[in-house]
C-alpha cells in the first residue's frame, strides 16, 4: 500500500544490525555476563554493547584522552554510564546517601541530574560495573530499561507545591513505568545473580514481542499551567485534567520527538499532536495501544527514521489515530481546554496541600558535584544525611527538596545556607532556565562542548543582558553537543546545537510553554558571532518587546525568523 506520494505505508522492513542483535540475544542477554568477565579489555562485545542499553547503561570512552591513547597505543579509556530508573525522578534521603557515596567509590564522583528526572552516573569501569548495579539495587532503585528500544523513565512533574494534582499524576507515572517494564529476567541474572528456576527461554515479551520496539519510546505527564517535563517532546504525552487533587484523564499527545541528524534528509525535530481526551481508568490500555501500533509499524529499516513521530507522519496523523480507535475498540473523547504557561523549573518555598513544604533549587545543568568555594554535593549529602525531605529531579535538570515538615524547614535551610546552595544570589532569569546536554567528553555523539561551556557563555550573555536591563528576566537558553536534541535545544527560545568544536548553529523562536519549536536562525557561529548576534538581538527585545512579551514570541513577531508549526490537534 501506498500513501498520496507514492512512499511505501506498510513497507517489508528489511532489518537493521540492532534488529538482529535483538533477535538473537535471548531476550536482552547476549554475552554480557561473558564479557564482564573478561579483563582483558575494559570493553565489552560489540554487539553487548547495543544490549547493555536496555540494562540502563552505555559503554563510553574518555574523549579527552582519545588521541593520547592512541598515539601511546592504548585501547581508549572505557568505563560505563549508569542510567537510574526513577519515575517522576522521586528519590528518598537514604537513596540520594547512597547514590551520593556510590559516586565517590565507583564513579566519577559527580551525580548528573538528567533531563528526563533521572540520575547518572559517568566512569563506572567494567570491573566495578556489577557491583554498582547491585549497590544501587540494594536502594531498590534499578536501571531497567533506563535506556534501550523500550519505554523510558516516565517523566511527570513532581513538585507538589505546584497543584494538588502531582501525588495522583506521580502514582500514575510510577503505574505506566512498570505497566511497560520489560518482563525478561536478563537483568536479574546478569547483575543481581538471581538464577532462574525455569529455562531463559521460557521468557515472554506480551507488549514488547522478542524483538522489542524499533526505537526509545517516552511517555510524560503534564499538570497544567506546568510543562517543566516538555510534554510535546515525547512520543506519547499525557496533559493532566482534573478537579481538586483528582486527575479525571488526560489530553493525549502523540509523535512528540526531538533527535534529527543533519547528514539525513528527512529527519527532523516534532511536537506531539492532541488526538483526544482519555478518562482516567482507560489510560493504560490506551497507552500500551499507542506503544504496540509502533511496536508493529514502525520503521525496522533505518533507525534515525524509526521514532513514533516518523511512523506517525508516514501513515497519516488521522490514519494512525483511525488505527489506534479500532485497535482500542472505541473512540477517543474531544480534547479538554487546558493552558500551559511555561516549561520551566519554578524556584523557592512552595507549600503543598499536605501541609509539606517544597523547595525548588537551582543546579547548573544537574551537574552535583564539589568544586573550589562551592561544595554542592557534600552540602546535599550532609541534607539527605538529616533524612528529613526527600529528593525530586525536575525535567530541566533541577532538583525539589520535598515532604519537609515545618519543623524541619528552619535545619534544612540552615545547611542550604551554609553550603551557598539557596537562596543564591546573582543569578540571571537565563541562567536559570538554561539546560545543557552531558556532550563531552563522555558521550560518544558529541560534535562540541554543551554541559561543560554553557556557564561561560552565560557569563558573556549576562553582561548583554544587564546592559539591557534584562537580568531578571526569564529567557530559555539550551545547548547541545549534536542534533540529538538531549538538552531539548529545539524547545528554546534561544537554541544552540553544536556542529563542530567551538561552531554552533543558533535557533530563535521557541513557545515558553514549549507548544512551538524554534527555527534556525544562523549556521555554525563561533562564540564571538553568537555574543554579536545577541548584542543586537537583546538589545532590540528590551527596546521593542510589549507588554509581558516573551522573547521567543517577540523574535517571530517582529520577523526576526519564521514561526515553526504550533501543537496540532487532530479530529
Ligand atoms: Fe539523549 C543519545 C544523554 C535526554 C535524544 N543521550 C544519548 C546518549 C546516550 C549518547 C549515545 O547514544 O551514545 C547520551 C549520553 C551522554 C552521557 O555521556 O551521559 C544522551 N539524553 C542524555 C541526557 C543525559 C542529557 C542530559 O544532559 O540530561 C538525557 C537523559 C535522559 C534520561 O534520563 O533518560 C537525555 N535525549 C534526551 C532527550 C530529552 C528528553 O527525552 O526529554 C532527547 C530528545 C527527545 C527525543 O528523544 O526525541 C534525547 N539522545 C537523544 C537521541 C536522539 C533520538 C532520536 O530520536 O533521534 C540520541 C541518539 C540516539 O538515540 O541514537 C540520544
Ligand atoms: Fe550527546 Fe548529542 Fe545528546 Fe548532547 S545532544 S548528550 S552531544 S547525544
Amino acid at each position: 500500500m501506498a500513501d498520496t506520494n507514492n512512499r511505501e505505508v506498510f513497507p517489508t522492513w528489511n532489518p537493521s544490525e540492532v534488529e538482529g542483535i535483538k533477535t538473537k540475544s535471548n531476550f536482552l542477554r547476549g554475552t554480557i555476563e561473558q564479557g564482564l568477565n573478561d579483563l582483558a579489555t575494559g570493553a565489552i562485545a560489540q554487539d553487548d554493547t547495543q544490549l547493555i542499553k536496555f540494562h540502563g547503561s552505555y559503554q563510553q570512552t574518555d574523549r579527552d584522552l582519545e588521541v593520547e591513547r592512541k598515539h601511546k597505543k592504548l585501547e581508549p579509556l572505557y568505563s560505563f554510564m549508569i542510567r537510574v530508573r526513577i519515575p517522576g525522578g522521586v528519590a528518598t534521603a537514604t537513596q540520594w546517601s547512597l547514590f551520593d557515596e556510590l559516586a565517590k567509590t565507583h564513579a566519577s564522583n559527580t551525580l548528573k541530574l538528567t533531563t528526563r528526572q533521572a540520575f547518572q552516573f559517568h566512569g563506572v569501569i567494567k570491573r566495578k560495573l556489577k557491583e554498582t548495579m547491585q549497590k544501587m539495587n540494594e536502594s531498590l532503585l534499578d536501571s531497567i530499561a533506563a535506556c534501550g528500544d523500550v519505554n523510558r523513565n516516565v517523566m511527570c512533574t513532581t513538585n507538589e507545591g505546584l497543584s494538588p494534582l502531582v501525588p495522583a499524576a506521580y502514582q500514575l507515572s510510577k503505574e505506566i513505568s512498570d505497566h511497560l517494564l520489560p518482563k525478561t529476567t536478563a537483568y536479574h541474572e546478569i547483575w543481581l545473580d538471581q538464577k532462574l528456576l525455569v529455562s531463559s527461554q521460557e521468557d515472554e515479551e506480551p507488549i514488547y514481542g522478542k524483538t522489542y520496539l524499533p526505537r526509545k519510546f517516552k511517555i510524560a505527564i503534564a499538570i497544567p499551567p506546568y510543562n517543566d517535563i516538555d510534554v510535546f517532546s515525547n512520543d506519547l504525552g499525557l496533559i493532566a485534567i482534573g478537579k481538586d487533587d483528582k486527575i479525571e484523564g488526560f489530553n493525549l499527545s502523540i509523535g512528540g520527538g526531538l533527535g534529527m541528524t543533519f547528514t539525513e534528509q528527512g529527519t527532523y525535530p516534532r511536537l506531539g499532536d492532541i488526538i483526544g481526551y482519555v478518562p482516567y481508568d482507560k489510560t493504560i490500555a490506551v497507552i500500551e495501544e499507542v506503544v504496540k501500533l509502533q511496536r508493529d509499524y514502525g520503521n525496522r529499516e533505518n533507525r534515525r527514521m524509526s521514532r513514533l513521530k516518523y511512523t506517525i507522519d508516514r501513515l497519516g496523523p488521522k490514519e494512525f489515530k483511525t488505527l489506534l480507535e479500532q485497535r482500542l475498540g472505541f473512540v477517543l473523547d474531544k480534547p479538554k481546554e487546558f493552558k500551559l504557561e511555561t516549561n520551566g523549573d519554578v524556584f523557592g518555598w512552595q507549600k503543598a496541600q499536605s501541609g509539606k513544604w517544597f523547595l525548588g533549587l537551582f543546579i547548573e545543568h544537574g551537574r552535583v558535584k564539589d568544586e573550589e568555594g562551592y561544595l554542592l554535593k557534600t552540602g546535599l549529602r550532609k541534607i539527605a544525611d538529616l533524612n528529613k525531605c526527600d529528593f525530586r529531579l525536575t525535567g530541566n535538570q533541577g532538583l525539589v527538596l520535598g515532604e519537609i515538615a515545618d519543623k524541619d524547614k528552619n535545619e534544612i535551610s540552615a545547611l542550604l545556607k551554609e553550603y551557598n546552595i539557596w537562596p543564591k544570589a546573582n543569578l540571571s532569569g537565563a541562567r536559570k532556565n538554561a539546560i545543557a546536554c552531558v556532550a563531552l567528553n563522555t558521550c560518544s555523539l558529541a560534535f562540541a562542548e554543551a554541559e561543560r561551556y554553557l556557564p561561560s557563555l552565560i557569563d558573556k550573555i549576562d553582561e548583554i543582558l544587564a546592559q539591557s536591563k534584562l537580568t531578571n528576566d526569564d529567557i530559555l537558553i539550551r545547548m547541545t553537543g549534536c542534533p540529538n536534541g538531549c538538552g531539548r535545544p529545539y524547545l528554546g527560545e534561544i537554541g544552540f546545537v553544536g556542529r563542530s568544536l567551538g561552531k554552533y548553529n543558533m535557533y530563535l523562536g521557541a513557545g515558553f510553554a514549549g507548544e512551538r519549536l524554534n527555527t534556525l536562525y544562523k549556521q555554525t557561529l563561533s562564540e564571538h558571532e553568537i555574543l554579536s548576534e545577541l548584542k543586537v538581538l537583546l538589545p532590540r527585545y528590551a527596546k521593542e518587546r510589549k507588554q509581558g512579551e516573551r522573547f521567543g514570541d517577540f523574535v517571530v513577531r517582529v520577523g526576526i525568523v519564521e514561526p515553526q508549526r504550533e501543537i496540532q490537534y487532530i479530529d
